[in-house]
């Protein structure tokens, strides 16, 4: 089962074992449980030198290269304008 907020559940079916696991949604900067437009603005912003948080910097590094800059930023929004 998938509850959207970043974590899994299974149940297994023969002993009722329940087991919880925590993804991470690349892009998801609030960890909010989904990529969205706010996500885009809080890294702009972020990039600019304002005070806000990246609440999952990791999210936020979209191309994986240990650095967070404008590429991050342009991976974001193609994913975003691609889900629509
Ligand atoms: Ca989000
Ligand atoms: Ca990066």
């Amino acid at each position: 089962m998938d509850d959207g907020i970043g974590t899994r559940t299974r149940t297994c079916k023969d002993c009722g074992f329940v087991e919880t696991d925590v993804y991470r949604i690349m892009g998801d900067v609030d960890c909010n449980g989904s990529v969205e437009v706010t996500d885009i603005i809080r890294l702009l912003r972020w990039l600019h030198g304002n005070k806000v948080t990246l609440t999952d910097p990791i999210a936020a590094d979209m191309d994986q290269n240990g650095r967070i800059d404008i590429f991050d930023l342009g991976l974001l929004r193609r994913a975003l304008l691609g889900k629509k």
